[in-house]
């Protein structure tokens, strides 16, 4: 199988995660960015990334979006499982995964960038880097006023998080599930954040965790 993805996203960090739970072997590809679309339209329609190539006969060419990874790996490899026996536990699941995908990933975007162009420029302050932060800005309108509403978003979701988190140590039944690997990734860009590095001691312990069970290396800032 190959995935093909951005070294740094965190929705690849996602379908890497499930991956390794699943213990399946698989080569990686980084693309550039802008250039990606060449190669990636062509293959799913889409412009996005994860996508995963599993380069076997009979299985799809291509997949795209780290949720449709997700069903193709239970499917294909059904052990260790990555859905959960109780069918309402598992459609809860899937909500929660679907809101950490379309609103909370995105949010923590929004902040992510917000903080690698202004307070936290030294941790790359190369032109390249830069140049890459600016472009990325503007391609999602992150500025002063969509970066408030991300961070009150993210504020609310941490609240959630942390009733089901630090009650349990999944977020919904008792196993790994989508939930827990969509949060892991998806709020994993956080981890260079002082503010939440502060203050979410909690989040970056199931991270962490996560990325154990996982035998995915740490993201920057817990590594
Ligand atoms: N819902 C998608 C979101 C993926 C996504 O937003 N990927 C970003 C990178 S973090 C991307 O490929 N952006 C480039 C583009 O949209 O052209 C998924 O879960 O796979």
């Amino acid at each position: 199988m190959l995935l093909l993805q951005f070294s740094t996203s965190h929705y690849c960090r996602k379908a890497r995660l499930a991956l390794g739970y699943k213990r399946i072997n698989y080569k990686s590809e980084n693309l550039t960015p802008g250039l990606h679309i060449l190669k990636v339209k062509p293959l799913t329609g889409l412009t996005t990334l994860p996508v995963l190539l599993p380069q076997i006969e009979g299985q799809p060419q291509a997949i795209a979006d780290s949720t449709k990874i997700f069903q193709f790996l239970e499917t294909y490899q059904p052990e260790p499982p990555l859905f959960l026996p109780n069918h309402e536990q598992q459609t809860e699941a899937w909500m929660l995964e679907d809101w950490l995908d379309e609103s909370i990933g995105t949010a923590t975007r929004f902040v992510y960038y917000q903080f690698r162009a202004g307070e936290g420029k030294q941790i790359d302050p190369s032109l390249s880097s830069q140049i890459v932060i600016g472009v990325v800005r503007k391609q999602y309108g992150i500025n002063n006023a969509t970066v408030e509403l991300a961070t009150s978003r993210l504020a609310t979701a941490l609240e959630v998080l942390s009733i089901r988190w630090q009650k349990s140590d999944y977020l919904v039944g008792s196993s790994l599930s989508v939930a827990d690997i969509a949060a892991a990734a998806l709020l994993s860009p956080l981890a260079l954040i002082p503010h939440y590095r502060q203050g979410y001691p909690w989040l970056f312990e199931r991270i962490v965790k996560v990325h154990q069970l996982c035998s995915e290396p740490l993201p920057p800032g817990l590594n």
